[in-house]
């Protein structure tokens, strides 16, 4: 790879992260249901049906997965913490088997010298909460909040750094409009409310965990460079909706305590009453702020389609397996916006970034130049926003395996360490052993 860790400032941390639903297996150690599983049943709503029951059996080989982090020469390992596995049923009785399998995950990673970045919330409702109406139920920040209490007495004296929700974009539009994450629907008045109590959520979570004592706090948002296909007004304009709804949603409600017009444009008449009395809790301090990047949208209007009447158009840059356009300016120029117009100094890490091929394993390695010069070019491409004074912190790649890709079942394959799910097998990749070289350097 075409780059040193020596380019970067001593405290910028490298690693690479998961998901527990994507890679534990949730069939093991007693945890409950969540709502990606009774989603996954549903004809056409999953390649194959397929589901995170056994994943990578990370719950039985967690401690050679915590190896690969250590021989690949990484600093910190982002992981996350499911809400089921603690609480089967989301609330009341706890599973200490769940509670335990952090508790020793987390030594684990102290013990290989990796700082624990944990995730509150990556996607599992538990089920038997999605039946009250998940992300949509006006109580939803209290159910989380108490999940966030107990795993907090649990780990949180170990943990270096913790995020609330993972992509709340994902968790609410992408989940409740347009219908392609659990729970699968619809919906613009579940979707305005999502949008706003995964908010509310956050900001319960960040209040317990002041109140347990943590440091080191945030968020993590996921951001595309949102682009229109060309100068006509109204490609403009659709542009400028998404780009409110993805990008400027959640970032300006914790900044700047508000939300942006052009969203509310379709949102006001169908966010919960009395919204605004939230937005105190919901712009609380951040520590830091984790961005997520993948690629750009190339956008244009579409008239007779209902708000935000925009969609996607296909671009002609190189591609990845999910078909997205690999774009590494748009990293930098969404890390310089960041800094400039919302959080100005405040750190942020690259908290996910990577790509998904079709690897092979052939002659018991995994060749894939593609994601070395991916690597690469986005590595530098976070170099050059801290030129023009973005504060990163770090890069996570995603993902240390390969995992199940939600929609996509087991399909896409975005670790830089090769699974067989028959055997379980891993097995680095070449761009694990550049990362490690330039980690070393
Ligand atoms: O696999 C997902 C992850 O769970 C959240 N961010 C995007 C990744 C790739 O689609």
């Amino acid at each position: 790879m075409e780059f040193n860790r020596s380019d970067f400032p001593e405290d910028f941390l490298f690693g690479a992260a998961t998901a527990a639903y994507q890679i534990e297996g949730s069939a093991h150690g007693g945890a409950g249901s969540c709502h990606w599983d009774s989603f996954a049943q549903v004809p056409g709503n999953v390649i194959g049906a397929e589901d995170g029951s056994r994943a990578c059996d990370h719950y039985l080989l967690w401690q050679d997965d915590l190896d690969l982090l250590r021989d690949g020469g990484m600093d910190a390992y982002r992981f996350s913490t499911s809400w089921p596995r603690v609480l089967p049923e989301g609330r009341g009785a706890v599973n200490a088997e769940g509670l335990d399998f952090y508790d020793r995950l987390v030594d684990g990673m102290l013990e290989r010298g990796l700082k624990p970045f944990q995730t509150l919330y990556h996607w599992e409702m538990p089920s038997a909460l999605a039946d009250l109406g998940g992300w949509a139920n006006p109580d939803v920040h209290k159910w989380f909040a108490d999940f966030v209490q107990i795993i907090t007495r649990k780990i949180g004296d170990r943990v270096h750094a913790t995020a609330t929700i993972n992509e709340p974009w994902c968790v609410s539009f992408l989940s409740h409009f347009l219908g392609h994450h659990a729970p699968g629907l619809r919906d613009i008045r579940a979707a305005a409310r999502a949008m706003h109590h995964v908010l509310k959520a956050h900001g319960a979570a960040m209040e317990v965990l002041r109140a347990e004592g943590r440091d080191n706090c945030g968020i993590v948002l996921n951001f595309e460079a949102s682009a229109p296909v060309d100068g006509a007004p109204e490609n403009i304009a659709a542009a400028a909706r998404q780009d409110a709804i993805f990008n400027r949603w959640f970032i300006e409600a914790i900044t700047q305590g508000s939300y942006p017009e052009e969203a509310m444009e379709g949102f006001a008449p169908h966010m919960p009453a009395g919204w605004q009395d939230d937005m105190a809790l919901i712009g609380q301090p951040l520590d830091w702020l984790g961005v997520n990047y993948y690629t750009r949208g190339l956008l244009r209007a579409a008239p007779d389609m209902a708000w935000p009447s925009v969609e996607p158009v296909e671009g002609p840059l190189p591609k990845t397996q999910m078909g997205w356009e690999i774009h590494p300016q748009g990293l930098r120029d969404i890390l310089v916006r960041l800094s400039r117009d919302y959080v100005g100094d405040l750190p942020m890490y690259v908290t996910e970034n990577g790509m998904a091929w079709d690897d092979r394993v052939e002659n018991g390695t995994v060749y894939d130049p593609a994601r070395v010069s991916f690597v690469s070019d986005h590595v530098r491409a976070i170099a050059e926003a801290m030129e023009q004074g973005a504060n990163m912190k770090g890069f996570f790649y995603w993902s240390l395996l390969d995992n199940y890709e939600w929609a996509f079942g087991y399909e896409k394959r975005f670790g830089m360490v090769h699974v067989d799910y028959d055997t379980m097998k891993r097995t680095p990749k070449t761009s694990y052993h550049e990362f490690a070289q330039a980690l070393a350097r």
